[in-house]
This record gives C-alpha cells, sequence and structure tokens, in this order.
C-alpha cells in the first residue's frame, strides 16, 4: 500500500510530505491516521527536534477526500461532528501542543482543511504560486481544522469573513502582506528555503523554544497580568536547561552555542 505520508528524519528534522499527489493529498482514513502518527512521534521522539510539513505534487493538500463523501453512493451520512472529533481535530491539537517548532511549506494550492492545516503550523512558507482557498462555502460547510478561530485572530473579523463566505482564493504573497503567513517564496527555493529553516530550528534551544511557542500561543487568551506569570514561570524553567548556560557561556567565549535541546 502506498505511504500516505512520507517522512524522514535527518539533522533533527522531522520532515513530514503529504503523499497523495493525484487527489492533490486530499485527506483520506489512512492520510489521517498517518499524519496524526507523525506528529506524535514528533512528541514522542527526542531526536526530532522541529518538524518540517509539506505535500507531494502541484498542491498541499485539498482538505477532505470528498470521493469519500460522496452522497450519490447511498447509506448513511457520515456523522462530520464525528469526523473531526475522529481525525481533524486531535491532529490540530497535537501540533499546536508540540512544544518544537513546525515549519510547513506549503507548495501549492492549499484548501478546506488543507489550508487550516497549515495554518496551525508555527511558521508557514509558501511557494509564490500557491493559494489558500477556505473552500467550505462552496460545498455547505463551515471552516474547520481550527480555521474559523485561526482566521478570526490572526486577519480579523473583515478578512476572515470575506474568505470563509466567498472561498475566495487568496494567493500567497497577499497572504504574507497580511500576516496570515510568513513568507511567500520563489517556488524553485522553497524547500531549500523551508528545510534551511526547519535544521536551524533543529539545531536551536529547543526547550525554550519550545517554551517561547507555548507563551506566544496563550497569550490570546490570557490577561497581561496571568501571562506576566506564565512567563516567570517559563524563563524560570529555560533558567534552568543546559542550552541557556550552553548559550550564555558561548557569547562570553565568542563562539558559536552547540545547543543540544536539553
Ligand atoms: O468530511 C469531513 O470529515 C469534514 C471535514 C471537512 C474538511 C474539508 O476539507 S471540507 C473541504 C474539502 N475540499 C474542497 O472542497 C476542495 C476541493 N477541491 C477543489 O476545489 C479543487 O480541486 C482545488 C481548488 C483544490 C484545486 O483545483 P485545480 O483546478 O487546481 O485541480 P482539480 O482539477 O480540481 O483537482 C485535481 C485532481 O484532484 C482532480 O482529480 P482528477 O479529475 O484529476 O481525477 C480532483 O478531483 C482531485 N481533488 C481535488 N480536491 C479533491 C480531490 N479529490 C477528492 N477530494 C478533494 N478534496
Amino acid at each position: 500500500m502506498t505511504e500516505t505520508v512520507l517522512t524522514v528524519l535527518a539533522d533533527g528534522v522531522l520532515v513530514a510530505t503529504l503523499n497523495r499527489p493525484d487527489k492533490l493529498n486530499a485527506f483520506n482514513d489512512q492520510m489521517h491516521l498517518a499524519l496524526r502518527a507523525a506528529f506524535q512521534r514528533a512528541h514522542d521522539d527526542a531526536a526530532v527536534r522541529a518538524v518540517l510539513l509539506t505535500g507531494t505534487g502541484r498542491g498541499f493538500c485539498a482538505g477532505q477526500d470528498l470521493g469519500d463523501r460522496d452522497p450519490r453512493k447511498g447509506g448513511q451520512a457520515v456523522d462530520l461532528g464525528h469526523t473531526l472529533d475522529t481525525f481533524y481535530n486531535p491532529t490540530l491539537r497535537l501540533i499546536r501542543s508540540l512544544e518544537k517548532p513546525v515549519v510547513c511549506a506549503v507548495n501549492g494550492v492549499a484548501a478546506g482543511a488543507g489550508a487550516n492545516i497549515a495554518l496551525a503550523c508555527d511558521i508557514v512558507l509558501a511557494a509564490k504560486s500557491a493559494r489558500f482557498i477556505q473552500a467550505f462555502a462552496r460545498i455547505g460547510l463551515v471552516p474547520d481544522a481550527g480555521g474559523s478561530w485561526s482566521l478570526a485572530r490572526i486577519l480579523g473579523e473583515p478578512r476572515a469573513k470575506a474568505l470563509a463566505l466567498t472561498a475566495e482564493p487568496l494567493p500567497a504573497e497577499k497572504a504574507a502582506e497580511w500576516g496570515l503567513i510568513w513568507k511567500a517564496v520563489e517556488d524553485a527555493a522553497l524547500m531549500d528555503e523551508a528545510l534551511a529553516l526547519a535544521k536551524s530550528l533543529a539545531a536551536g534551544p529547543t526547550l525554550g523554544l519550545g517554551l517561547t511557542k507555548r507563551l506566544i500561543q496563550a497569550a490570546a487568551t490570557t490577561s497581561l497580568d496571568d501571562h506576566l506569570e506564565i512567563e516567570r514561570d517559563c524563563q524560570q524553567q529555560a533558567g534552568r536547561s543546559a542550552d541557556y548556560a550552553e548559550g550564555v557561556a558561548a557569547f562570553l567565549e565568542k563562539r558559536k552555542p552547540e545547543f543540544r535541546g536539553q
């Protein structure tokens, strides 16, 4: 059976590549489980210090495989609340709760849940030819995979509503201009740039980077007073790490730090 998500671990980076190119990497059950397993591995394996998510072929991910939702096949309608609980939401939670950087290289069209999985990653680079489509309105659904949350938070209501209600494609360069993603890069440079970024993050102070991710994500839902306390606790923890000692020693010795992720 073809692997629906290819995974390779090298230089501390777990590269996870969605691999159903003939369907623009749309999700079937097998791919859901494989992607979740990849992120679970990233949680469990200390050798993984960053993740790079991308897709094979001309698309990044076209969301749910609609062939698996064909109403013409008859039978009982699929309970989409159940599929979100079973497939999308656990993966989204794994990505957000992973205290290691997740880079996403959007190599082509990202539609429906495919767009929103990309937006759940920490640093999103996209090929200039890529576009983000909240395709849900075209088929009578609502944005899922965290999309209604992240679009509203990142873009504010006017742009979030326009994208979600019209399902108009948002080109990568515009997505970067709006702050929805980090950068749009030349198509040919995407993978090199994304991999270099993921490797440099994997060579970083993993504990401190993970705590930084936690803090920035918590900011949206905490008051400044509460946040200052969480920040203090995280700094206390980072300050006890071997990587902090190494960072300071390297600075004082005018050399490059050698972080070990501890
Ligand atoms: O169901 C649940 O569990 C709830 C959760 C839902 C989450 C969701 O993601 S709902 C949204 C599902 N996705 C979509 O509605 C997007 C559907 N796809 C498109 O609108 C277009 O394909 C794109 C805009 C993404 C790309 O357009 P284009 O013109 O570049 O490519 P294409 O020709 O439409 O697609 C190429 C092939 O991929 C084509 O197959 P073929 O004709 O060559 O054999 C097409 O059918 C297939 N494909 C694309 N998207 C899907 C798909 N096959 C199955 N499911 C797809 N989502």
